[in-house]
């Protein structure tokens, strides 16, 4: 008969809900204030680090096809975002489901035991956390012993809550059950939920808004800019006003084609955690050890002064980037060939490729011999001109030529000579061994508002990019209603390892039309772009990009006449 008096497992969720939000916030609230953990976000990327590939490979496509669905942009920033939500959902679920199980085993329980049973749940829910959150934070920048004594007292409290409430919630149907007659005692439970929900949702709102203060924003928020404006499109400065190299190239872009340089905010972003490891550039330095003569290492003032810097402007582009899509971006890399720091170690006979590990637990191999017969290989620590970004690798990243990004570490923190070849990170799971980038090429505007008239014909100039990784293009081609392929203008590029920007200038005619391109690798085969429809799993998608659009140019006739 007494069980009927306890409170049940839906009340426990209820409270599970209501304890476990007020514990997020305070999470984040410890994170912005202290830079200590932040453990519901520590929970996700332990969990998608540990799942199967193909699993995990599906889950990003689905919430990239969701977001694709949903026209958000910009998809990098979009997805991580999700990512974060998916983090957040997931720890509040186990909240809830734990308040839910906890009720269930205490109606089974014959005494109340004070906060005991609460303690325990902290224990048992909190001591796993804490664990995976010391073993995948690399963001948090207090000390990790803070952050999981800090840990340690929030789910303890969060846990000594769950007995308060059980405690008072039975207390309180014991006294409505003795009170059947009295009108006041009904409505007793309902004011009790309502106060410790007022209470708890004022802790969660306090915390995450005093949070969201703090966050001083590290500048992932970028905003797309369409730029109508041909002369901006061409820019002929980079981030700090120096004169790009192609700054004279007679072939101007389409307008409307993305900006050939990236503005550095606009540089698009991807990596395994949902935030970025955050690396003390002063106290860092990265060894090159294994099988060497002399073990080295370098701080990152020894990397800026010691050697004479290299610049090499590079277009990124990420493994699992769709046709046309937006995971890809230019700007200028600045550091020092790979081949010399490598020689300064001196590999010993066996060696034959160099283990390089970030602070994200994120590693890739190369090969000694490519490093040696590329002097394009490069450790690179300044992106644009200034310090690498946080989230862009601070204090360094490799670059190598040709290759999408999922073979090119960032945050650096350990290079190790070895014999032997290995799987990194994402062959592991099952995405591409050598992840050579394929030639793509993409139509970014087909721009009926800068028609022009010539010899009594209307042009409508249609542009975009192609590139090949470190291949070079040598030749666009454009296709209007499945028509003949026809040769574009291509501009110059910035280098022979960035995209090119092309042009075709079209004889309008007023309708529906489809509009598709391809390109051709400057190789003596001239080698065409692979035209076979590919999904990006596992070694980069392929197939011609087009477009269908409804082209009418306003006024035609009268500007004409004019
Ligand atoms: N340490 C580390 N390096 C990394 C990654 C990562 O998750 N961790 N992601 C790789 C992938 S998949 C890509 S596409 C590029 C993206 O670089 P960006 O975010 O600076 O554009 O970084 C690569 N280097
Ligand atoms: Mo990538």
């Amino acid at each position: 008969m007494e069980t009927t008096l306890k409170p049940g497992v839906l009340m426990g969720a209820l409270v599970g809900a209501m304890l476990t939000a007020p514990l997020m916030a305070l999470f984040f609230l410890g994170d912005r204030l202290a830079g200590l953990a932040f453990v519901p976000l520590d929970l996700f990327d332990w969990i998608a680090r540990n799942l199967p590939g193909g699993l995990i490979t599906f889950g990003i496509d689905r919430m990239i096809d969701v977001l694709l669905g949903l026209g958000v942009e910009p998809l990098d920033a979009a997805a991580k975002t999700a990512e974060q939500f998916m983090g957040l959902v997931t720890f509040f679920s186990i909240g809830v489901i734990a308040g839910a199980v906890f009720f269930f085993i205490m109606r089974r329980r014959p005494a109340v035991m004070g906060y005991i049973p609460g303690l325990i749940l902290g224990i048992i829910v909190g001591l796993p956390l804490i664990a995976i959150s010391i073993s995948v934070n690399v963001s948090a920048t207090a000390d990790p012993l803070f952050s999981a004594l800090w840990a340690a007292a929030l789910f303890l409290a969060w846990g000594a809550a769950f007995s308060w409430l059980y405690n008072d919630l039975t207390a309180i149907e014991e006294d409505t059950a003795k009170a059947k007659t009295d009108v006041e005692a009904q409505p007793s439970r309902r004011r009790f939920l309502i106060n410790v929900g007022g209470a708890t949702a004022t802790l969660t709102v306090v915390g995450a808004g005093l949070g969201a203060l703090l966050s001083s924003g590290d500048g992932s928020t970028s905003t797309a800019t369409i730029n109508n404006d041909s002369t901006s499109t061409t820019a002929a400065t980079d981030g700090a006003g120096n004169t790009l190299p192609n700054a004279d190239a007679v072939v101007q872009a389409a307008p409307g084609t993305r900006p050939e340089y990236t503005p550095i905010d606009q540089h698009y972003r991807i990596d395994i955690s949902s935030r970025p490891p955050v690396i003390d550039g002063d106290t860092w330095s990265m060894p090159i050890r294994g099988l060497v003569e002399n073990e080295v290492s370098y701080t990152l003032d020894q990397l800026r002064n010691d050697f004479e810097p290299v610049d090499q402007y590079v277009t990124l582009a990420c493994i699992s980037n769709r046709i046309a899509g937006s995971l890809v971006s230019t700007t200028r890399w600045t550091g020092i060939p790979m081949r010399t720091l490598l020689e300064e170690a001196g590999p010993l006979p066996e060696a034959g490729w160099l283990k390089i590990s970030s602070a994200d637990a994120f590693f890739e191999y190369v090969s000694l011999d490519l490093i040696r017969e590329d002097e394009r290989v490069m450790l690179c620590y300044a992106w644009d001109g200034e310090p690498l970004r946080e989230r862009h690798g601070f204090p360094v990243r490799i670059y190598i030529p040709d290759r999408y990004g999922m073979k090119q570490p960032k945050w650096i923190i350990n290079m190790e000579v070895v014999a032997d070849w290995d799987e990194g990170y994402w062959v592991r799971r099952g995405w591409s061994r050598e992840a050579i980038m394929n030639a793509t090429s993409v139509i970014d505007t087909v721009s009926a508002e800068s028609a022009y008239e010539a010899d009594g014909t209307t042009y409508v100039p249609i542009g975009g990019i192609a590139h090949a990784g470190a291949r070079s293009i040598s030749r666009v081609e454009v296709s209007i209603d499945s028509g003949e392929w026809v040769e574009a203008q291509i501009r110059e590029p910035l280098s022979d390892t960035t995209w090119v920007v092309w042009r075709y200038d079209w004889a309008f005619e007023e309708g529906s039309h489809v509009f598709a391109v391809r390109c051709y690798e400057d190789d003596e085969a001239m080698t065409p772009q692979v035209e076979t429809v590919r999904g990006t799993r596992p070694d980069g998608a392929t197939g011609i990009h087009s477009v269908q659009e409804f082209i009418r140019v306003a006024d035609a006739d009268e500007e004409a006449d004019a």
